[in-house]
């Protein structure tokens, strides 16, 4: 087994780290030795080094003791290296655990081979035998990247060229090394499959990574490197053009966007001009079109007013090719471009409960409220399917349709309990009132450790939607505190209890049930069970639809229960999965597309749930609750982790099995004094500022 050197540069990458070098501990291959270098890190990276250092041998640590850059800490690792094979890893990404297995074994003959990145950002889980194929291209493509990363190198190749990486440079080091190969190699095999991640560092908390690094400074280093390059190789013309034909794409990929920003356009126009003359002057063809080309002539006559048109017009031109990618592309070039510029309607108000699942939960409470008022205000719900059956006047619009981009983009007012599309961009003067959707047990966004969620970026994600919102409700001085840490939020929050739960303070209690139970067709001498399980973070089919299996023994708690109780089944909104009640009619309910859970909260005399939110409200009722609890153990260590001790804090008991249920119901008066010490404590905690008046304090001072 021939031995490949990992070489790790460390820099302040202490919550990356430790995924990182597992990543590598993890692999199938398992000859290969890690050379980390700290490259003066202030953080805590050094004592995790130390630690693996300690528990793996093949794990070998130099600390730097200063500050020197990437390249200069990568070249100190190749001067340490004993394998047979050199490969790099960044030590804020990771590996498959079949990548290292996967180059070496096809590398074969060849001196070099690279495998291709994650770039859907997803996370790979690749396990053996994996589908990949082996193709061999043309060199170029292995150095059009610029990077080192993902590529196996037969050590001797490095040794026989004297490859280093130029410590001249910060950020553009990587081709310096790259270079000398470019007329050795011809043919280069590459591996498909993703076995590379690169960590997309766009988490507020994160450190930023060198490719984050100013505008400015960028382009400066990748002009100096640019011209050092050009005269260095000023005699070898198939460098000089590859360089050039880099700078195309450079141009295209990158510059473009930085041009347009108007603040630092003289500053990148000067930097550039020179690297324009020299291609020009050389008469090096590079790819691109017409107005590349224009624009290329503007910055080399320093002409930034010629520039700044040209960029217009291309600009406008992307636009216009992105909106022909669909209707819903087309429906947001709109929204940014034109309808967000129309006048702000001042008095319209956009409500959205569950991503337009239903009517239901704070929004409609506010909404209510304010139709009750008679206020001077136009109202638009968003539902995915509009047609439903609700009070007052409110407009209904249907979700991702045009009319829903146009009234996002022209009313003043936003209502959510959720996030809104990243597309979204809120524009100057609108006013998000986000009214959040449940006290948290689970812990939330920057509380939680790893995403097991379908979407990678989460964090992200929620940060960048989360800027928007100018108002946040909080039902109790313990969301309140998780709030502002969880998600980062700053700005105003209301502290009256939840607009979801006035109703359950409503003078009008006794009436409402009726009502209710009446429109469900539940039999009126039967007591109600509600059971609202939440949803799994691992259990999907893919964003958004998540899968669930009903762990009730219908059968047996019919058959137990059934002359006393019914029971209504109630679904989180996330879950795709239609639960099976056939032949069960008369005793359960499947209530999952009920709009409203408050209404069947004051229709249940019992609640069983797990780790939903749902009974932060339903104790409001101050009625038995019960926590189905099969699987605790994944959900509270692996999952999400809790805010509170499940076995101690609750007010109600955790039951694991239907035995248990059955047995709980039927006691049900015992439990209720067995835990009424605990309830009281915790009506006390989560429910005391709640008085049914919420939506009329929130809603007054909001919409003025
Ligand atoms: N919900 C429901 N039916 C369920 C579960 C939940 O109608 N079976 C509604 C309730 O209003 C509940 C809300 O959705 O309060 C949030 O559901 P959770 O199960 O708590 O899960 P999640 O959507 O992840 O929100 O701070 C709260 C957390 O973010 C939880």
């Amino acid at each position: 087994m021939k031995k490949i050197s990992v070489i790790i540069p460390v820099y302040n990458t202490e919550i990356y780290l430790k995924n990182s070098i597992n990543s590598l501990i993890n692999q199938t291959y398992s000859n290969w030795e890690a050379v980390v270098i700290n490259d003066g890190s202030t953080d805590d990276s050094l004592s995790i080094i130390r630690e693996y250092e300690k528990q793996d041998k093949r794990i070998k640590c130099i600390d730097l003791k200063g500050n020197f850059g990437v390249a200069y800490a990568r070249n100190i690792g190749l001067d340490s290296a004993t394998g047979d094979y050199i490969y790099f890893l960044d030590s804020d990404d990771t590996l498959d655990q079949c990548a290292l297995k996967l180059l070496i074994s096809n590398i074969e003959h060849h001196d070099v081979i690279f495998g291709v990145f994650n770039q859907k950002r997803e996370t790979v889980n690749l396990t053996l035998p994996v589908e990949h194929s082996i193709n061999y291209t043309d060199s170029d493509l292995m150095f059009q990247n610029e990077s080192v990363l993902n590529k196996l190198f037969k050590r001797e190749l490095i040794e026989k060229f004297n490859l280093r990486f130029n410590e001249k440079y910060q950020i553009y080091s990587d081709l310096t090394f790259l270079l000398p190969l470019l007329e050795h190699l011809k043919s280069v095999p590459s591996i498909t499959g993703w076995m590379y991640k690169k960590q997309w560092r766009i988490d507020p908390d994160s450190p930023k990574s060198l490719s984050q690094s100013d505008d400015v400074v960028k382009v400066r280093e990748y002009v100096v490197r640019f011209n050092d390059l050009s005269v260095n190789f000023i005699e070898n013309p198939i460098i000089l053009k590859f360089i050039c034909k880099q700078f195309a794409s450079y141009y295209d990929n990158y510059l473009l966007s930085i041009l347009e920003q108007e603040n630092i356009r003289e500053q990148v126009i000067a930097e550039l001009s020179t690297v324009v003359k020299f291609i020009d002057t050389h008469s090096v063809s590079i790819r691109g079109n017409y107005l590349i080309k224009k624009e290329l002539k503007a910055i080399k006559n320093k002409n930034g007013k010629q520039l700044s048109i040209l960029l217009k017009l291309h600009k406008f031109l992307r636009i216009a090719r992105h909106s022909l990618k669909g209707r819903q592309k087309a429906y947001q070039t709109l929204y940014k471009h034109v309808l967000t510029k129309l006048p702000m309607q001042k008095k319209t108000i956009v409500f959205e409960s569950f991503l337009g699942k239903n009517y239901s939960d704070s929004p409609k409470n506010i909404y209510e409220y304010l139709v009750k008022e008679k206020k001077d205000f136009k109202y638009i719900w968003i539902f995915g399917q509009p047609g439903k059956n609700i009070p007052g006047d409110a407009k209904q619009v249907k979700r991702f349709s045009f009319a829903y981009y146009y009234y996002m983009a022209r009313a003043k007012y936003w209502v959510s309990n959720s996030r809104i599309p990243k597309v979204l961009n809120k524009r100057e003067g609108n006013v998000y009132l986000q009214t959040w959707h449940g006290t948290p047990l689970k812990r939330l966004v920057f509380d939680m450790n790893e995403i097991h969620s379908a979407n990678p970026n989460y964090k992200s994600d929620f940060y960048m939607q989360s800027r928007r919102w100018d108002y946040l409700i909080s039902a109790n001085s313990y969301s309140s505190e998780i709030f502002s840490r969880a998600f980062k939020f700053e700005k105003h929050m209301f502290e009256y209890g939840y607009p979801r739960n006035d109703i359950l303070h409503s003078p009008n209690k006794q009436l409402l049930m009726e009502k209710y139970k009446k429109q469900l067709n539940i039999p009126l001498d039967k007591k109600v069970i509600l059971y609202a399980p939440t949803w799994r973070d691992d259990e999907f089919y893919k964003p958004g639809q998540y899968k669930f299996t009903l762990r009730f023994d219908l059968e047996r708690l019919q058959r137990e229960l059934g002359d006393e109780y019914v029971v209504l089944l109630r679904t989180h909104y996330f879950i795709a999965d239609q639960l099976d009640t056939e032949g069960y009619e008369g005793f359960v309910f499947n209530v999952s597309k009920y709009d409203d859970i408050a209404e069947l909260y004051l229709i249940s005399d019992m609640l069983i749930t797990d780790y939903s939110s749902v009974f932060f409200d339903f104790a409001n009722l101050k009625r038995p609750i019960l926590f189905f609890t099969y699987d605790l153990e994944k959900y509270r260590d692996t999952l999400r982790g809790f805010y509170i001790d499940m076995e101690s804090e609750l007010p109600g008991p955790l039951v694991f099995t239907n035995d248990e249920i059955i047995y709980s119901i039927k006691n049900i008066n015992k439990v209720q004094e067995q835990y009424k010490e605990k309830y009281d404590e915790f009506y006390e905690r989560f429910c005391n500022w709640e008085q049914g008046i919420a939506s009329k304090r929130i809603a007054d001072t909001v919409f003025k």
